[in-house]
């Protein structure tokens, strides 16, 4: 039971040590070591409070596949692992800074859908979470509803982000960045026509480089109902209106009045303008080619990331 403890531990950034509860098997988090938490220690036989720079190393990591939730540990069950959940005790006197997500699937079963603030590695920002379009725990970096947000936007607006959090916005590439490679993401596209039918794309892998790669994409591993449409984009680098990337003779950002990982041009436009189904301007609108064709702009779009 310890250990399940120091795994826990060793998956929430924060945790600096633990102090185990034998008598009602809970597991204290400090984002102090031992000596230096101005919680101090609770005494009583059986505790053990203990370092995490001291824990295994095989402690750490995921759990084969499986997503554990905040709360829940890994654990072998030959040939396979499961989540198990854990109970868990906050100091009092540190209750607020604690436990911080890395991103909404370290959040606690039965969260909202909202805007929190997350931890991943060094780092500390906003993002929306999202449990109600395909289930718990995916951190939103693309939204687009009602059109009243522009997206025809350049390089350093789509680096850092714009838009709000509750309705339109894209995260920004530096911060979908960091978050990609803290750990391995899976990416979720929901896509919703004018006429009330949505379809979604899902690929098992997806990253974004850094700035020095220009934020190239990378996915693989598609399913899903819409069709893959993404797959023409996988290796290139993001363009924006100021910043031609793709390998389209002129800048298919402003010929396609938006941004995105074009290469000659696209298949997939989602951050293109915003023209509410049927239209004629071929390039322009937000489209996802294998479901609605090259004359369709969707009515609303979530790209969203999951940790695994
Ligand atoms: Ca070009």
């Amino acid at each position: 039971m310890w250990s399940l403890c120091a795994q826990f531990c060793s998956r929430v950034e924060i945790c600096k040590s633990i102090n185990f509860i034998a008598w009602n098997k809970t597991c204290q988090i400090y984002d102090a070591d031992p000596g230096k938490s101005k919680c101090g220690l609770i005494e009583s036989t059986g505790n053990s409070f203990v370092a995490a720079t001291s824990f295994p190393e095989q402690l750490a990591g995921q759990c084969k596949g499986h997503d554990c939730k905040l709360n829940e540990v890994c654990m072998p069950r030959e040939p396979d692992y499961y989540c198990v959940p854990l109970p868990t005790k906050l100091p009092e006197c540190n209750k607020r800074t604690d436990l911080r997500p890395r991103d909404y699937s370290d959040l606690p079963q039965g969260s909202c859908s909202g805007a929190y603030t997350i931890y991943p590695s060094n780092e500390k920002f906003d993002v929306y979470c999202d449990m109600d379009t395909a289930g718990f725990g995916w951190t939103v970096f693309q939204s687009r509803m009602n059109g009243n947000v522009s997206f025809y936007r350049g390089w350093r607006d789509y680096e850092i982000g714009f838009g709000n959090l509750d309705s339109e916005f894209w995260l920004g590439n530096y911060f979908t960045n960091v978050l990609t490679t803290s750990g391995n993401y899976k990416l979720y596209i929901h896509l919703e026509d004018c006429e009330g039918n949505s379809r979604y794309a899902e690929y098992s892998e997806f990253s974004v480089g850094n700035a020095s790669t220009k934020y190239t994409l990378n996915i693989s591993g598609y399913s899903g109902d819409a069709g893959d449409s993404l797959k023409y984009h996988n290796g290139m680098m993001f363009s924006t209106k100021d910043r031609d990337n793709d390998m389209y003779l002129s800048s298919c950002a402003y010929n396609c009045k938006g941004a995105w990982w074009y290469k000659f041009c696209h298949a997939a436009n989602l951050n293109g303008e915003y023209l509410g189904g049927q239209h004629t301007y071929y390039p322009r609108g937000m489209k996802w080619r294998a479901w609605k064709g090259d004359y369709y702009s969707l009515k609303a779009t979530k790209m969203m990331i999951k940790r695994h």
